[in-house]
């Protein structure tokens, strides 16, 4: 049985340039693959800091998940004296440790890692709705982006298929996010575009690489 996802990459893997080679290990296309018009934030990493929060809670899981980002940010050119990791009890507390990180200023970019997975209690809801709307708070108060590396599923074998297993690692796909919204926001704000009170972030040239 072919899901409508599948479906979809298949018809767009038909389409020249499109979509194809980024595959095998991520479900997000690759940035460099998308053609026409536009000001895209590029896929590399150099010069960033990334700050990373990742919740103990399900750790079998995120564990996976942090694997995945920390592998994404080397390949990226994210060097690891420039990124920082911060562990929280549950994806419930990871607003506020990416609140706490994004305020130092010190970060491009800071990636939310956790595994929300359903029981058979409503805490699931709670937790996960909680979880996303105080990460999208953080992103839009602090003008940085702020990633949503949350898996929510209704069990285990979901989880671990989006953790590294046959659906790619949801880990990585954040940390490539990070780097291209990071790396759009330099290029928005050099073309004027708005965010002038995140001056604490890097700065950047007129191709948005760090200075
Ligand atoms: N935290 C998670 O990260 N994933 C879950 O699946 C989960 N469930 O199902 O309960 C969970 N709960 C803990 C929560 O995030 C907080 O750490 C806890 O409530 C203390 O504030």
């Amino acid at each position: 049985m072919v899901s409508a996802d599948e479906s979809l990459h298949a018809e767009l893997d038909q389409q020249p340039g499109h979509f194809a080679a980024q595959r095998s290990t991520h479900r997000l296309p690759a940035i460099d693959d998308i053609e026409g018009e536009g000001i895209r934030g590029t896929a590399d990493g150099t010069g960033l800091r990334i700050a990373v929060a990742c919740s103990r809670f399900n750790g079998h899981v995120t564990s996976l998940l942090l694997t995945g980002a920390l592998a994404e940010l080397d390949r990226s050119g994210v060097a690891a004296a420039d990124r920082t990791v911060a562990w929280v009890p549950g994806a419930f507390e990871l607003p506020l440790a990416a609140m706490a990180m994004a305020t130092t200023r010190r970060y491009d970019a800071v990636v939310c890692l956790g595994a929300v997975i359903r029981g058979e209690t409503s805490h699931f809801d709670f937790v996960a709705g909680q979880c996303a709307a105080g990460i999208q708070r953080v992103q839009l108060d602090m003008e940085l982006p702020v990633v949503f590396g949350v898996l929510t599923t209704e069990n285990l074998d979901q989880a671990l298929a989006r953790a590294g297993g046959g659906l790619g690692n949801k880990g990585a796909e954040a940390a490539t996010s990070a780097i291209e919204m990071a790396n759009l926001l330099r290029r928005l704000a050099l073309a004027g575009a708005g965010l002038p009170s995140n001056s604490g972030a890097a700065t950047a040239d007129a191709t948005g690489n760090a200075t």
